[in-house]
């Protein structure tokens, strides 16, 4: 059985960065401006450059996708309780807690490990006030059924889309979907500016009054219209980001080809399940999550701990779930009886080194090491 090599460990995911080399003419530009941050230039070319590639109307960018997710329930004045989903990153409930919300979990639908719609009117009560759904490893939700819904009961839709740059549903960005979505453009995601986010939005009103929110409620030099924050994103980042644009497109095309390679060298092994692929839709494989089932060798744990001591540093998203951390598990909608089919997917999930530059031969020995 071959490992990988101990001296180089595989992590889940390894940013994409350029040459050095080809930053310094961004950096150059900044150091001769002296325009380092609120809304410079590199800051507004990002923002239509992302309009352009991603196609949709309007994006303000955050220095992260947990400020834009506080500022996106803000800015919509979300109150009382939401409908979200356990099987996410931390940040997706935080940004409710933060805002004084209370999260009320619904279960994942088993197929796409996304907010179940057949499972959400049963949990709406006159406190409701939206519907935060989570493109979970940039698998599109349902938007057309969880808009029904929405539209039904008078809720509002802003989609945690941290795992969906790119992702196209039906022909069109999902990120054109819902009241507002919100992307992270974190150091691990699929396109990274070091750190960063951004809110996309329908209208130019939505984005004007995000702007301001971003940049403590100040419109001009003297008028505060609301208790607004500091999420504005740097020249530093946003330049990184118009770099990392140039990129994207090869970066998207490698992870598909890992993506492949796992699946076929996956296929035929007992107790190994990978989630469904793509379909019509485009995604943009972010994640290789497996679920390890029970007639498989070894526990799941037990193949995670493996596989670490090889050497290949896969990681467990998203265990524990988190209606289970303890801000969250005294809620009744946290009870384990109320989510099992999440509570399933995150005893049984790890997901695999997916990057560029992941060569075939560390793809290879992480399918030896699992294929036993
Ligand atoms: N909503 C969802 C659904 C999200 O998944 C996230 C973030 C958010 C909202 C919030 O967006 P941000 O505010 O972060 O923009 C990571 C990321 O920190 C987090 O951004 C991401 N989701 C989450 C799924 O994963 P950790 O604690 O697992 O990351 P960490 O530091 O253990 O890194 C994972 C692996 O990546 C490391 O083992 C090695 C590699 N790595 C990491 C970093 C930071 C590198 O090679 N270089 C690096 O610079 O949370």
């Amino acid at each position: 059985m071959m490992g990988a090599d101990k001296k180089r460990p595989l992590y889940v995911t390894q940013p994409v960065l350029p040459p050095l080399a080809e930053f310094m003419p961004y950096l150059e530009q900044i150091w001769d401006s002296k325009w380092l941050t609120n809304n410079g230039p590199f800051h507004r070319q990002f923002e239509q450059a992302l309009c352009d590639y991603l196609g949709v109307k309007h994006i303000a960018l955050f220095t992260n996708g947990t400020l834009a997710l506080v500022t996106a329930l803000q800015s919509l004045r979300i109150t009382g309780e939401v409908i979200t989903t356990p099987y996410s990153f931390v940040a997706t409930a935080h940004s409710l807690l933060w805002n004084g919300i209370r999260p009320v979990f619904v279960d994942v639908d088993p197929v796409t490990l996304n907010l179940d719609p057949d499972k959400i009117e049963a949990a709406i009560t006159p406190h409701t006030t939206a519907i935060m759904p989570v493109h979970c490893y940039g698998c599109p939700c349902d938007v057309v059924r969880i808009q029904e819904i929405a539209d039904n009961y008078g809720l509002r839709v802003i989609y945690d889309a941290a795992h969906a740059f790119g992702v196209q549903s039906q022909g069109e960005s999902v990120l054109n979907h819902g009241d507002l979505s919100i992307l992270s453009f974190h150091a691990t995601k699929v396109f990274n500016t070091f750190e960063g986010g951004a809110i996309v939005c329908q209208d130019a009103k939505t984005k004007r009054h995000i702007d301001h929110l971003k940049n403590f409620g100040f419109v001009d030099e003297t008028t505060v219209v609301a208790s607004g924050i500091n999420g504005k994103m740097s020249e530093i980042n946003a330049a990184f980001g118009m770099l990392q644009l140039k990129g994207i497109d090869a970066a998207l095309q490698q992870r598909q080809t890992i993506d492949a390679r796992y699946r076929k060298g996956l296929a035929g092994v007992t107790g190994i399940r990978c989630l469904s692929d793509a379909g019509e839709d485009v995604v943009n494989h972010s994640y290789f999550p497996i679920m390890v089932r029970p007639d498989y060798p070894l526990s799941r744990d037990a193949l995670y701990h493996e596989l670490s001591d090889h050497g290949i540093y896969a990681r467990r998203y998203f265990y524990p779930l988190i209606s289970d951390f303890p801000m969250y598990r005294g809620m009744p909608s946290a009870a384990h009886a109320n989510l099992p089919v999440a509570r399933e997917a995150a005893s049984q999930v790890i997901c695999l080194p997916i990057y560029p530059g992941l060569t075939d031969e560390q793809i290879e020995s992480v399918i030896g090491l699992i294929a036993g």
